[in-house]
């Protein structure tokens, strides 16, 4: 078979550039190992920046993250126990940012491809790239045992972090950074009402926090744990002291417990891989880079991506432009960094490392004390955790 563009990946970065292109007029075809339940499942992000909700928005796709979503004007720090707050609207000409869950975000995306004409094929296994060096590349998959084929002009890798489209671009011609974090996030779900209106991201001495929400009746709860901890060692009241000691006694008084239905570890790491293309391949969201959660920006660093790979295959199409398709990874890669900065340095000013030395918690206790007082270091933090812009 023949398609313009053979998407590998039916995640956020797969989904949305779908029917980007597809709103274009551009024919192509997505690809995914899972299921659709399976994709929708996966309990991950939860705050998306206005530039995801724009293109959302833009997309037609968003009537019900408008119904549902929850828009946020700032949240909370607590350092051991002491809690204020970073108004995030106030200190950025009124930024904001939006509560909606992936899972919420991929319905949405499922929901809408057949009636417009995007084709996902789940369940497929044994996907590779060939010729992606070459003018007419193609990918090949089976499905029920039947093997496949599909001649493209071009390859969008949003196959995340354990795909295998970065993988396909030689080892001589990429460059990778990586660093991997000593502990990782212990997350629940329950149905009991958030402790605050907004979010609390906790320093404390025993580690990070994080109380979130998906609605008014549904808390997301994250802790920082070692990464030899096993799953079976929390039960939820040990979770549920731990949050109260981590989050302080502002949030301990309104901290509704409940059953968790939703349990998971997940390690932190930063990860970049430079350039974002080869050939005719182009790499989006997870697939070129991860950042650790703490800044919220994974997701909305594949909708930037995705944004700026259509726009260019856009052009593409109609006048056979290649400079925007040359400049993609260059462009993306731009916004990326600003955003793995961020993501770092939020991540390094709220979490215990276990090799920290004293004088190391004395310095990162002075710098939340000069971000409590100082209304320049409260600005640079919202403005990045509201999202840069695009090109910024
Ligand atoms: P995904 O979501 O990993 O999707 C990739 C898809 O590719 C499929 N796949 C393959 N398909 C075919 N053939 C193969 N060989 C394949 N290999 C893999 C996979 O099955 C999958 O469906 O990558 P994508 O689309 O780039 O999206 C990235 C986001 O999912 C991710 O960055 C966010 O979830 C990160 N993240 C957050 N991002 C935010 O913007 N805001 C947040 O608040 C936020 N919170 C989070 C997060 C991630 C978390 N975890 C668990 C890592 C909180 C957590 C705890
Ligand atoms: C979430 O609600 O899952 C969430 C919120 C903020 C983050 C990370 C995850 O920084």
């Amino acid at each position: 078979m023949k398609t313009q563009v053979a998407i590998i990946g039916a995640g956020p970065a797969g989904m949305m550039l779908g029917h980007m292109l597809r709103r274009a007029g551009i024919d192509c075809l997505v690809l995914e190992r899972r299921d659709r339940a399976y994709v929708e499942g996966r309990v991950r992000a939860g705050v998306l920046e206005q530039t995801t909700v724009s293109i959302l928005e833009d997309l037609g796709l968003a009537d019900r993250l408008k119904r549902e979503g929850l828009p946020h004007d700032g949240f909370s720090i607590s350092c051991d126990g002491e809690q204020f707050r970073i108004d995030l609207a106030g200190l950025t000409n009124g930024s904001r940012v939006t509560v909606y869950g992936q899972q919420e975000v991929m319905k949405d995306l499922f929901d809408a491809a057949p009636e417009r004409d995007l084709d996902v094929v789940f369940d497929v296994e044994d996907v590779a790239l060939h010729d992606i060096d070459s003018s007419s590349p193609s990918v090949s998959w089976t499905k029920d045992s039947r093997s496949h084929r599909a001649h493209c002009a071009f390859i969008a890798g949003c196959d995340g972090y354990h795909g295998v489209s970065r993988s396909a671009i030689p080892a001589g011609t990429r460059l990778e950074f990586e660093k991997t974090y000593p502990f990782g996030w212990l997350g629940i779900l329950a149905d009991v009402p958030p402790c605050s209106h907004e979010l609390i991201y906790a320093s404390h001495e025993r580690g990070f926090a994080l109380a979130s929400m998906r609605s008014q009746s549904r808390s997301r709860y994250y802790i920082q744990v070692g990464l030899e901890e096993q799953i079976e060692a929390w039960p939820d009241e040990r979770i549920w002291d731990e949050l109260a000691l981590r989050l302080g006694p502002e949030a301990e008084a309104h901290m509704k417990r409940g059953p968790s239905f939703e349990k998971s570890i997940a390690p932190l790491r930063s990860y970049v891989c430079e350039p974002m293309r080869y050939g005719r391949l182009f790499l989006a969201g997870d697939a070129a880079h991860i950042v650790p959660p703490t800044g919220a920006k994974g997701l909305n660093l594949a909708s930037s991506d995705v944004l700026f790979l259509a726009q260019a295959l856009i052009d593409h199409k109609r006048v056979g432009a290649t400079a925007a398709l040359d400049y993609y990874s260059e462009r993306a890669l731009a916004r990326v960094w600003k955003a793995e900065r961020f993501s770092w340095w939020f991540t390094h000013l709220t979490h215990r490392f276990p090799t920290s030395t004293a004088l190391e918690r004395k310095l990162q206790i002075a710098e939340m004390n000069y971000l409590v007082h100082s209304r320049a270091a409260q600005a640079a933090l919202a403005e990045n955790y509201a999202g840069l812009p695009l090109d910024a």
